[in-house]
Parts: C-alpha cells; structure tokens; sequence
C-alpha cells in the first residue's frame, strides 16, 4: 500500500492494559517505518470514569456525550491531558515513534463551541439538552500537526479544545478524531475500538456489517447504531461527507487487525465508504 496519512482513533476502550496499548505502537511504529503519516487522536472514557468517581463527581450521558460541569472539566482535562496523553507518548516513544503529546488547545489549533443536543422525551416533543462544557468543533488550524507529520513526528492529540472565552472543553474523541481526519485530508480515519465492528444485532458476530454506504448510514441511528456508536458513526459519517476517502471501525483489542489491513489488505471490521 503507497505511503498515506492517517488518522487513528484510539479509544479508551481498547486501551484495557500496558501490553495492548504497547502492541498497538508497535503496529503504529511500523507503520511509520513503512512511510505512512500518522497522527492519533485518543479518547480516556474508562479512565474518566475512574477519575470522577474518585472526585465524588457522577457522570451522566446524553446521545454518548457525557454532561460536563466546570469542576468534571478539571479532572477531565488532568486525566486526558496529564495521564492518558502523557502515557500513551511514553509508550508510543519507547516504542521507537516520535511521539509528540498534543490537545486542542496547543497553538489554539481547535475551537469549539457548547454543543446542545435535542431529545425526544416520552412524550414526543423535542427538548434541548444542555450539556455543560461539552464542546462542538467549530474551527480546526492543522498546520501544527501537518508540519509534524510533515517532519517525521507522531502527534497523539488529546481530545480537549477550547471554546471562544478561552475555557477548555470535553470534546467526544470520536466528533474529535472524525473532524481532525477532514482538517488534515487523512487518507485514512480509522477508529480502534474493543468490537470488531458495528453489528446488525449485537453481539451476534454473523451480524458484522461489512461495509456501509455513507447514504444508508442516516437510517441506522436508534436502530443499529445506540448509545456510543452515535458518536462514532456520526464522527465517520461527518468524515467522509468532508472528503476522507477511507473509513474504518477496527477492533484495537486485537492490534493484528490493523497490522494485517496495511500488509495485507485484509479488513476485519467495518468500512464506511462514499
Ligand atoms: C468524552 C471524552 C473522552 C472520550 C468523555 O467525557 O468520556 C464526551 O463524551 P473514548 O474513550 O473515546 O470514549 N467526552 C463529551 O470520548 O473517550
């Protein structure tokens, strides 16, 4: 396969122990020894669960976004930015990549607005739902990340921005990932996760959809896609009406997955195409 950019999602999830997460930079470290560009963009969703617990903070999700107040946005931004970044890019270092440990909020590269969402209550009007510091992109400058990818480095982007005050928001990492795959005009976006790929009927494994055209995927929210999909969907959605080519939800439990998509072409999971 020709030397491409790429953009990986790396979820919370499939970041379970030590050992994945360092097989998972080993795939990437070869990868780049083979001439793709690579930047990551990874989510913390176990870790801040963790984290709030400990502070007494309770964590409620709408639509897969997780209701942030000021004071979750603290311990969110510590654990993102000053453990789960901090970590990976040791990790992903020792590994022999040159990682560099970035967020949203270097160099302002992106801003965000309060992201509101609408949901149908049981009676069936729609009411916004105000999420607190969540944050929508509004504006992503990928310079920064374009002169490291451009200069032999690894970017590995925690998924915080900042908003027009200058106050830091929880951005989803997929809504993150899905933006900054279209920024960078990734070759490719591909969203580790711990499924092997969005299922028809979960956890039926015959159910895997293969693959998926981008105009069928509006159907499938409420239905096939629930709860953290939507976002995930959504982010791969948003990435190719945007102009990615090539979307992929991968299982990044099982490293060999993404290993084997760039030697030998082999897909084991789901692709999103136009
Ligand atoms: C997410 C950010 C982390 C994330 C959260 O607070 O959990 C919102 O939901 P995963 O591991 O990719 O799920 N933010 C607004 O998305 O991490």
């Amino acid at each position: 396969m020709k030397a491409s950019k790429l953009l990986i999602k790396y979820g919370g999830n499939a970041m379970i122990n030590a050992s994945l997460q360092k097989q998972i930079a080993n795939v990437i470290y070869q990868l780049t020894q083979k001439g793709h560009k690579v930047c990551v963009v990874h989510g913390g969703g176990p870790f801040i669960n963790q984290a709030l617990h400990q502070a007494d903070i309770e964590s409620e999700f709408v639509l897969g976004q997780r209701k942030t107040r000021p004071d979750a946005m603290e311990v969110i931004q510590k654990t993102l930015i000053g453990e789960v970044n901090a970590n990976l890019v040791n990790t992903f270092s020792h590994a022999g990549i040159n990682a560099v440990g970035l967020s949203g909020l270097d160099s302002g590269m992106v801003r965000s607005k309060a992201k509101t969402l609408q949901v149908e209550t049981t009676e069936g009007i729609l009411e916004k739902v105000d999420l607190g510091r969540v944050g929508e992109i509004t504006e992503i400058n990928p310079k920064l990340v374009d002169n490291l990818l451009g200069t032999g480095f690894t970017p590995i982007i925690a998924c915080v921005a900042s908003n027009y005050e200058g106050e830091s928001m929880n951005v989803n990492a997929d809504d993150f990932a899905g933006e900054m795959a279209a920024a960078l005009k990734a070759d490719y976006y591909i969203s580790l996760t711990d499924v092997d790929g969005l299922y028809a009927s979960y956890p039926d494994p015959d159910s895997i959809i293969a693959s998926l055209c981008l105009k069928d995927i509006p159907s499938l929210y409420g239905s096939t896609v629930q709860g953290g999909m939507i976002p995930k969907v959504q982010s791969c959605e948003r990435a190719l009406r945007k102009g990615v080519h090539n979307v992929l939800i991968l299982n990044g439990t099982k490293p060999e997955k993404l290993a084997d998509f760039f030697t030998k072409g082999e897909i084991t999971g789901t692709t999103l195409t136009h």
